[in-house]
Parts: structure tokens; sequence; C-alpha cells
């Protein structure tokens, strides 16, 4: 059995039981998608988005696809984690508190907790999409700093704490376009600015699910024995890619090697909200509320890069259905 460590509790994490008989790794919120269609008056769709604990409630980041189709970032807040409020949109200040810019577009942004303050990690426009960070705490002033790294990149994630002293971020570096490649890395950093000693962590797969391009997901969630991460992983068919939920374990003191790596998708395209929208057959996980002590998951994916949606495991099903599965 595998423990949460360095978790918190969320006893008012969104929560549903296993549904009776059904005996796969995750299963989906009776209630979804908890984001529909038009949130907010700026925004077509919200979906790849993130949320965290905050004052007993829950605010997150949103990634808003405007009416001209082009991301922004969005604050919203939830009481519950599931009927989200999309408020204002994000501007970035930088460390003397001057306003920097809106870049063209912004999107997929992943909320870490870290040493007291929240990171945002998304992608940004640089000479085409890569990776940017700001920290904020109280979600009302964000700081943004230098990209951490060049274009192009994409799905940025940093560990929740320190590993051997070092920052650590996943990436997946891409081309300007919709990479038809994708590998997880990652890197490390002293002080959150120089980021260098890259790693291989896991490459496209064998497996058809997987077969085109993988990446990071929401931040790891640490163990006992490891770190959980969850994963997107794309295939291509005749008829465009397909992007499926996996899960890999990471090893505990070196991150960038892999324990265990599922062989099947944990979750794939099949409801009406993961196979009908504005790219179909896309379901992208980007966040994951852990409650420490029961070992709960809320898991949050876009859905068809239209939806917002939510499905729950525990860490003992979902570790144990890894390991049972893995490579
Ligand atoms: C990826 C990203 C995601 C998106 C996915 C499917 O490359 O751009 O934002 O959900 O494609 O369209």
């Amino acid at each position: 059995m595998s423990k949460v460590v360095n978790g918190m509790a969320i006893p008012n994490m969104p929560w549903e039981e296993c549904p009776k008989g059904f005996d796969g790794p995750i299963w989906r919120y009776s209630k979804n998608p908890v984001i529909k269609r038009r949130p907010h008056k700026e925004i077509s769709r919200a979906f790849n988005s993130a949320i965290v604990p905050f004052n007993g409630e829950f605010i997150g980041v949103f990634r808003g696809d405007n009416l001209d189709d082009i991301p922004h970032l969005y604050v919203g807040h939830s009481k519950d984690g599931v009927n989200i409020e999309i408020g204002e949109q994000i501007h970035f200040v930088d460390e003397n508190d001057n306003p920097i810019a809106d870049t063209m577009y912004q999107y997929d942004p992943r909320v870490i907790p870290l040493e007291g303050e929240y990171y945002i990690v998304w992608c940004d426009e640089l000479c085409g999409p890569t990776i940017a960070i700001a920290k904020t705490k109280d979600f009302k002033k964000f700081v943004k700093f230098d990209n951490p790294f060049l274009p192009y990149n994409r799905n940025g994630v940093l560990f929740p704490r320190k590993v051997n002293d070092n920052y650590v971020m996943l990436s997946r570096p891409s081309d300007s376009g919709h990479t038809a490649f994708g590998d997880i890395f990652l890197s490390k950093s002293k002080d959150m600015v120089h980021w260098g000693e890259h790693r291989v962590v896991a490459q496209k797969g064998y497996e058809w699910w997987c077969a085109l391009k993988i990446g990071a997901g929401p931040v790891p969630i640490e163990l006992d024995d490891g770190w959980l991460l969850f994963i997107h992983g794309v295939n291509r068919t005749c008829n465009g890619y397909v992007y499926s939920i996996g899960g890999i374990i990471l090893e505990k003191d070196d991150p960038s090697k892999v324990k265990a790596r599922c062989k099947q998708f944990l979750l794939t395209p099949e409801m009406d909200y993961e196979t009908t929208g504005f790219v179909p057959n896309v379901i992208f996980p980007t966040c994951a509320l852990v409650d420490a002590p029961t070992g709960r998951i809320a898991l949050y994916y876009g859905s068809a890069d239209t939806y917002t949606s939510v499905a729950f495991t525990t860490v003992d099903r979902v570790v144990d259905y890894i390991m049972k599965n893995g490579r």
C-alpha cells in the first residue's frame, strides 16, 4: 500500500464512490462536465486548468479560449470544487510590480503549491510556444519570471518540493504546431531561474495509445515509495490524434527514473463530452486534488478541448493498477 506524504487533508474536495461493479482504475464524475460551454462572457471554452484548496474553498487558474479562439488565463473560484465561477483575466507584473504586456496566448496552466506560495506554469508565446512561470500568494497579484526554457516546449510541471536540493520541472519539448512527437524530460534548478541537468524521463510508448507522444499531467503526487504522475498519451489515427490518460510511478529520490509505467491507458475518450467538441477524442489531465489521509484523488481533465471534467480514484487503486499492468 502506498501512502501520500507531504499532502494535506482536503475533506471538502469533490468525491463520488466507485460505481458498483466498475473494475477500472478511474471512474468519472456522474455530473460531468463541471464547466460547460460559454462559462464567462469572454470565454467560449474553459479546460486544461488547475485548482487548489484555498481558505477552506478552492481557487484556480483556468484556460479560457476567447471569442476569437485565442486562450488566456483566468482566475476561478469554487466552494465545492465542481461549481466553478470564472472571474477576471490574469495580467502579470514583474518582481518590481511593473505590469508585463500580455503575450499573444497562454494555455494549459498547472498550479503548484511550493514553499508557502503558488507557482503557475503554463504554455506561453515567445516566438512560438514555450513554458512560462509565475508565482502568487493571493491569486490577485501574479509575478512572472523569465521563461525557464527556450521555445518550443509545453506541459511544464513543477514538483511540489525540492528534490535533493533542486527545484525540479518536467517538460515536453515540441515544435511550433500540433507536434507529432513528444517525450517527458526532467530539468533541475537551484534558483528557479537557471535550468539544466536535463534528463529523459519517459519516451512515447510501443503501446498504440501513447505511440505518438506523452506529456506530464498534474503536479506529481508524493508517495512514501515514489511519485505518482498522471500523463497524457497520444495515438495517431487515420482520423486525427486521440488523447488518453496514463500513469507512471517515478523513483522517490531520483524522479528522472521510472519505477513503473502502465502499459494500458487509465482512461480514454468514451463519453459524448470527450468524443465530441472543439477537438474530439481528447482527455487531458492537468490537476489532481489529493486528500492525504484517505488517498482519494479528484482528477481534473479537459475534455474535447471544450469542457472541464472530473474523475475519481484512490492512490491504492491506481498505484496497484499501474504496478500490475506496468513495464
Ligand atoms: C495539445 C495542447 C493541448 C490540447 C491538445 C489537444 O498539443 O495544445 O492544449 O488539449 O493538444 O488539442
